[in-house]
């Protein structure tokens, strides 16, 4: 009798919860590529095909510790095409005893493995994930009680826990918790801006990819630039690349934005850290060595952890707490339909063209690309936040519902109502100008607020405000652009409204 242990495509870290205490001789490991996880929204094909790679390696990492893995790839004939009815197939071809699963990163998928043990009438452990630093009790207890659930104090939470970047008193390196004040520099061009390694694709990936191509043709994306790492071996090359060469520049640039510049110094590593190829912790424990061996400055390393055990701990906690209608909420009552610029990229707002073009080529957009250029042009015209999740959700390699929705409807959308952003990032033409070099070459004039020429996130952007008035207007971080709209003369208060009015409807 065996123990079977269902390996899903974000739990490819070899030293999985589930395999705790487990025995080679007494375990079958299950991998399946389903049907359904791929089109439940229609992933971009460059995700799949680093998904069902990345799977493919992992599985035959895990046979040489020992283990057996039963794979069962997409064209399998007798795939039933969903988590269920494998598992179901597999409790058929194996003598199981019992099921054992790491918990699934979203409500869905949870959902399905809740089901498991009177549907196959065995014993289910699900098993905590233990890749992430604060356990599902500890954002809990943390958030038990507080009116703000501010993701800043969190984080210090998780800077006493981890000890990372703490003296040895338990104070703050540098004095002080957040360096985030140093990090908004505008980029120029240079020569020397690193790059990420472009992994060639071997013949797993290149089995996959034709599969891809030919079973999700009407998915968004191309996979003519595939470059991701798809091992634990390259992920790890990847991970040096960007500590060695990008990291120390990290957070002067964080913010930036440049015209055909798709990763400037991020370190693209987000698709390995949600899928298993890395781990958290370890990467942060190595940022704060380089900084403490004099490598990198604070503001950097200080930056660069916060994003991991504050923000994406933190996202992690919101999207577990606040449950699965979270994904449904609209405080806004935004109604608009996505554009189809979003699967196409063609725009004349050179912004978007920029952010959205490099999205469909690379399944890939920096921070502020994806909060202030696709996120806020969505939060300002109004665009049904629904929509704008499964887009994000569809269109990144590092897509996961438990990351990308709270900060999509959360921190992007502002559909939460203010769990997650104290105020909406709702921004004009001014901010993208002050952080880009986008403006300069686009046809609109990012100076101007009305007319055929004006940028339109200028109008936007005030009828965003005059629009949602009643639901915003005592938001204490907002009182000074609301005072700047009440002073403004009715008549250019009537042209600003208008012009976004016409804008919307040509949209
Ligand atoms: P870097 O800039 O190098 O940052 C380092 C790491 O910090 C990232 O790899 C990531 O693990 C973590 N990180 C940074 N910001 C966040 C954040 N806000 N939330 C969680 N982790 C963070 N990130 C995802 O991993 N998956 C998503 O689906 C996703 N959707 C997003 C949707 C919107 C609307 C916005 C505004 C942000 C989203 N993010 C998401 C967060 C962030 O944009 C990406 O993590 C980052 O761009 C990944 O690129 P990188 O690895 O080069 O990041
Ligand atoms: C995203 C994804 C896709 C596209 N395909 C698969 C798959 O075929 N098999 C699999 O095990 N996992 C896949 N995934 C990731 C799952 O959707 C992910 O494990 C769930 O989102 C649970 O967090
Ligand atoms: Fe974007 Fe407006 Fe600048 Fe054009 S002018 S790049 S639309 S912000």
């Amino acid at each position: 009798k065996k123990t079977l242990i269902p390996i899903l495509g974000d739990q490819l870290s070899l030293d999985i919860s589930s395999l705790t205490d487990q025995q080679p001789d007494t375990s079958v490991l299950l991998m399946m590529e389903v049907e359904a996880e791929a089109t439940y929204v229609k992933h971009h094909k460059a995700k799949i095909a680093y998904i069902f790679s990345a799977m493919r390696h992992h599985a035959s990492a895990l046979r040489e510790r020992g283990w057996t893995v039963d794979y069962v790839a997409l064209d399998d004939t007798d795939n039933s095409g969903s988590f269920t009815g494998e598992v179901a197939r597999a409790c058929e071809r194996h003598d199981i005893e019992s099921i054992r699963i790491t918990e699934a990163g979203e409500w869905r998928v949870m959902a399905m493995i809740e089901n498991w043990e009177d549907q196959f009438d065995v014993p289910v452990t699900i098993c905590p994930d233990q890749r992430f630093i604060a356990t599902h009790q500890e954002f809990e207890h943390w958030a038990e009680g507080k009116k703000q659930l501010r993701m800043e104090f969190f984080y210090r939470e998780m800077r006493r826990k981890t000890g990372l970047l703490l003296d040895k008193d338990g104070k703050p390196e540098g004095g002080k918790w957040n360096y985030d004040a140093e990090n908004r520099k505008p980029a120029k061009s240079d020569l020397m801006m690193p790059q990420p390694i472009r992994f060639q694709p071997d013949q797993i990936t290149q089995d996959v990819i034709d599969l891809v191509t030919e079973r999700f043709a009407d998915h968004p994306g191309s996979l003519e630039q595939f470059h991701f790492a798809v091992t634990h071996e390259e992920a790890l090359r990847q991970r040096r690349k960007f500590l060695d060469h990008a990291l120390a520049q990290f957070g002067d640039y964080q913010d930036a934005m440049l015209t055909g510049e798709p990763f400037l110094w991020h370190s693209i590593l987000s698709p390995y850290l949600n899928s298993g190829l890395l781990d958290p912790l370890a990467l942060c424990q190595e940022v704060a060595d380089l900084y403490a061996g004099g490598k990198v400055p604070l503001n950097a390393a200080e930056g660069f952890i916060r994003q991991i055990i504050g923000w994406r701990e933190y996202v992690r906690g919101i999207y577990w707490r606040e449950g699965p209608d979270y994904a449904q909420r609209n405080f806004l009552d935004a109604q608009h339909p996505l554009p189809d610029f979003y699967y196409n990229g063609e725009t004349d707002m050179l912004c978007l063209s920029e952010a959205i073009g490099q999205t469909l080529d690379l399944a890939y957009a920096h921070h502020i690309q994806r909060l202030m250029i696709t996120g806020n042009f969505a939060l300002i015209a109004g665009i049904d936040p629904h929509a704008v999740h499964e887009w994000y959700l569809e269109v990144y390699a590092d897509a996961y519902e438990w990351v990308e929705l709270p900060n999509t409807l959360g921190m992007s959308q502002f559909g939460d109502g203010g769990i997650i952003a104290s105020k909406p990032y709702a921004s004009s033409g001014n901010y993208i100008n002050k952080m880009s070099d986008h403006c300069a070459s686009c046809a609109y004039d990012v100076k101007q607020r009305t007319g055929d020429e004006a940028c339109p996130f200028n109008a936007l952007y005030w009828d965003f405000l005059a629009r949602n008035e009643d639901k915003l207007a005592d938001n204490n971080r907002l009182a000074m652009p609301y005072r700047t709209w009440n002073k403004m003369d009715s008549d250019v208060q009537k042209q600003l409204r208008a012009s976004a009015k016409a804008f919307l409807e040509r949209l």
